[in-house]
């Protein structure tokens, strides 16, 4: 399961008939395997890119939550010497995750940055509420859990990542993740320190591109280790786009 959040995870547009299937990475508390179904539904190829966040905010005047707030987290490395003298604070369990004074979507690593350079990359920043808006205005819906990792899977059972058993086949790397000494040292081999293009890597066996790596994206419903297996939980009949 991929933790969700500073994303909107919207992905509409291709078929994705219903089946049961098995969730479960035991360490991240995702198992035991258990069975969930879903019913038809589209989802975006890729995730929402900054050209697509900020031509719904062009259209609404919408304000993010990183906006309002007037601040936002950022991964330590990122961060220029002159907006690290401005940090206020970190995460006390995660300390790499610094709270940076006008970092927002338009700016993801703090007011010396921008997204000019960026705009096929994933929108960052992005709160749930903001997500729900988005959706709101693009006439689409979060994805649930469930929808989610059958999207992720593309037709593979029982694969330790989603093209197959083996993190880099043939040495050739699949997703946007870290390589080196975490939280210091990344070598960056896949390409990227930060974020990548939404159509990087392979797509997987649906057609459907960084479903794994990259950033964390949002789902509708909240993952809970305790929830047994059932019809697709996150969605209610009434929000269903086909
Ligand atoms: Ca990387």
């Amino acid at each position: 399961m991929r933790i969700r959040k500073p994303h909107a995870g919207i992905r509409q547009g291709i078929d994705v008939f219903c089946t049961d299937f098995g969730i479960g990475v035991p360490q991240d508390g995702e198992g035991p395997v258990r069975e969930v179904t879903v019913d038809p539904f589209l989802i975006d190829p890729f995730g929402v890119t900054n050209e697509s966040f900020c031509e719904f905010v062009r259209q609404t005047g919408y304000i993010t939550d990183a906006e309002q707030f007037g601040w936002s987290f950022v991964f330590h490395l990122l961060v220029s010497d002159r907006t690290a003298e401005t940090v206020t604070g970190s995460v006390p369990q995660a300390p790499w995750w610094l709270a940076v004074p006008g970092a927002d979507g338009r700016h993801p690593e703090g007011l010396d940055s921008g997204i000019d350079n960026r705009m096929n990359h994933p929108a960052v920043h992005v709160s749930y509420r903001d997500a729900l808006a988005y959706c709101n205005w693009a006439g689409k819906r979060l994805p649930s859990e469930g929808e989610w990792e059958f999207a992720a899977r593309g037709g593979l059972e029982s694969k330790k990542y989603l093209w197959g058993d083996e993190l880099m086949p043939d040495g050739k790397h699949e997703c946007n993740i870290w390589q080196g000494e975490f939280p210091m040292h990344n070598t960056a081999s896949d390409g990227y320190v930060g974020t990548a293009p939404v159509q990087s890597y392979s797509p997987n066996g649906y057609g459907f591109y960084n479903m794994s790596g990259n950033v964390w994206e949002w789902c509708s419903d909240w993952f809970t280790e305790r929830r047994a297996g059932h019809q697709n939980p996150g969605v209610r009949k009434r929000e269903w786009r086909r």
